[in-house]
């Protein structure tokens, strides 16, 4: 404590010395350099890790507690044998480093109510209730500090599935809860062992305020303000009351989000918590290629692993995060400290960052030995790739660019080319300009949120397919606009489909929140003979800046699940 209370102070001096700056916006424009973090999600459910008295469970692994109705009691047993005798907290800081990530989130709490840390509040943590008996959050929080990664916790403010006025456990707490019990018997007192235990935190990571009101959210606030005013709060702290938007698991937005600071969380497989099973790993060029698109949409990409019950990171996970680093280590000066596209995205070959007098254009789909850009008004006096530092070949007349390129990519992820221009911002042609979204826009299934644990994306025919149909949660494709999108739109449908394959009906729904459409429009699949084409989709429809997604998906028969979809187009009416 009087360690923390130094830190404190002089954290108050230098404040007061930097000219007294909002602590937040300071915080904010490091966390904004940052770009890509690490998130681990680790916790008693990495013992059953998927599986239950036998049963596998479909669904995200850290919720098997809530999917099989496990009885506290049952849950609580799993305790006894967390014992994580492999955990090296020097590894785990060390592998995200070495993925090029600035900073690390860790669960403290999930929704299963145990505490991963020595909590003085609650006996049911890793210290008090398990043969393990050590704190891996002081080990892990000082392991980071030594390698200068900032460090956050993930913290549950309202779902707590061991008490009984937590929120979500009505197969053991079916009567009435009392939230004010339990926010201030528990929560209020964690998030303050979380802040005056673990050094200086760079944010708090809170997850699903549910029932919380506007009073109890403030209190929250004020709390993590007071005692670390550096510290970053996310939107799911709720109310409105979070220092940068978080948005949805695996959520890009399709556009440029530039009026707010944003990190997407995104895992490596279908879950966040360790599921034995789920050896579904995406790869490393689509995750490189996702991190171009998010850093050049303004936002941040906070990357999770999910180590065992032993403490081991997977090393699938360590494989594909070693990439990535590789990548960054050669193309880190496009990613870390850049600022978002200048111009809107009209398709999937090219992501655009900035920094003053330059612009890097990431190629994510090979362009081919011709590549024309168009947009840029400036003048470009050089341009490089960036890995290797080999001139391009151009031409510029005007706002157009036209690249001569070899035939394959350069860099077999994403290859980096350098714009020297002769302005320190670039100048944009005023119908390219990034919040100019034109009246025809394309989905491309490559940006949208994959739901579903069949449902898979094919790089070489730019496509998504197996929509299948599961009793738990349909396989579908989710676009984010995030206010990017608006008014009334016909649509058509760029797909391959087998004839044999025919026949269902496809659903176009336009939604508020994780509940059915509140519209749609729908039709039939029909044969391509297994070509792409692109077909007219009857009807119309409305979105409006305040609909969180578009889906696409196969509501009744999924017979035509092995159709491959590549994209949807929204063509504005009366245009
Ligand atoms: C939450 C958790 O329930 C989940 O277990 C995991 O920790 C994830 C990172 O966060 O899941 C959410 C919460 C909110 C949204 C989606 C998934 N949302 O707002 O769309």
């Amino acid at each position: 404590m009087r360690r923390f209370c130094l830190w404190l102070a002089l954290a108050a001096v230098s404040v007061v010395k930097a000219g007294a700056q909002d602590p937040t916006a300071a915080a904010l424009a490091r966390f904004d350099e940052m770009k890509f973090g690490m998130f681990i999600h680790w916790g008693l459910y990495a013992i059953p890790a998927g599986e239950w008295k036998g049963q596998y469970y479909r669904g995200i692994g850290e919720w098997i507690m809530h999917h099989a109705r496990i009885p506290v009691r049952e849950y609580e047993e799993l305790a006894r044998q967390f014992n994580p005798v492999k955990f090296d907290a020097d590894q785990w800081a060390q592998l995200a480093r070495d993925a090029g990530m600035r900073y690390l989130v860790i669960t403290a709490k999930h929704h299963d109510g145990f505490a991963m840390y020595g909590s003085k509040a609650s006996s049911y943590n890793i210290v008090d209730a398990t043969p393990y008996k050590r704190d891996p959050m002081k080990d892990l929080s000082a392991a980071c500090a030594r390698r200068g990664l900032a460090f956050g916790f993930y913290y549950s403010q309202d779902q707590d599935w061991h008490e009984p006025h937590g929120r979500g456990n009505t197969w053991d707490f079916p009567g009435e809860r009392k939230p004010e019990i339990y926010f201030r018997g528990k929560v209020l007192p964690q998030v303050r062992e979380l802040l005056t235990g673990y050094g200086p935190l760079a944010l708090i990571w809170f997850d699903t305020p549910g029932m919380l009101s506007v009073a109890q959210v403030k209190e929250l606030r004020n709390l993590v303000k007071t005692l670390q005013p550096s510290c970053l709060i996310n939107s799911r702290i709720g109310h409105g009351m979070g220092d940068y938007l978080q948005t949805s698991d695996n959520a890009i937005p399709i556009q440029v989000l530039a009026k707010q600071k944003w990190e997407v969380p995104a895992t490596l497989n279908n879950t966040w918590g360790y599921k034995k099973r789920d050896q579904n790993w995406k790869d490393p060029a689509d995750l490189i290629a996702k991190l171009a698109d998010i850093v050049s949409k303004g936002g941040n990409y906070l990357l999770n692993v999910g180590p065992t019950a032993e403490g081991v990171i997977p090393e699938a996970s360590q494989r594909i995060l070693r990439t990535i680093g590789k990548w960054l280590e050669a193309n880190g000066e496009a990613i870390y400290g850049a600022g978002h596209s200048p111009f809107y995205l009209p398709d999937i070959t090219w992501r655009c960052t900035t920094k003053p007098g330059r612009l890097y254009l990431h190629l994510i789909n090979w362009p081919g030995p011709n590549f024309r850009f168009e947009g840029l008004e400036s003048k470009v006096n050089r341009a490089w790739f960036l890995a290797t530092r080999k001139p391009v070949s151009f031409q510029q007349k005007g706002s157009v660019l036209d690249f001569r390129l070899p035939p394959r990519p350069v860099d077999p992820y994403n290859t980096v080319i350098v714009l020297e221009i002769a302005d320190e911002a670039p100048r944009v042609a005023p119908d390219r300009r990034y919040d100019r979204i034109p009246a025809q826009v394309d989905l491309w299934a490559w940006t949208a949120r994959l739901r579903g644990e069949e449902i898979r994306y094919d790089r070489a025919s730019l496509s998504a397919t197996n929509f299948h149909k599961a009793e738990t949660e349909r396989n579908e494709l989710w676009w984010y606009p995030y206010g990017s999108l608006e008014g009334e739109y016909r649509v058509e449908l760029t797909y391959a489909c087998s004839d044999a394959a025919a026949g269902s009906v496809f659903r176009i729904g336009v939604h508020r929140g994780n509940q059915p459409p509140h519209h749609e429009v729908r039709g039939r699949i029909e044969g391509t003979g297994g070509k792409f084409v692109t077909r007219p989709v009857d009807g119309v429809l409305r979105i409006s800046p305040d609909d969180l997604f578009i889906s696409f998906s196969l509501p009744e028969g999924d017979a035509s699940a092995s159709l491959q979809l590549r994209k949807l187009t929204l063509i504005r009416k009366g245009s």
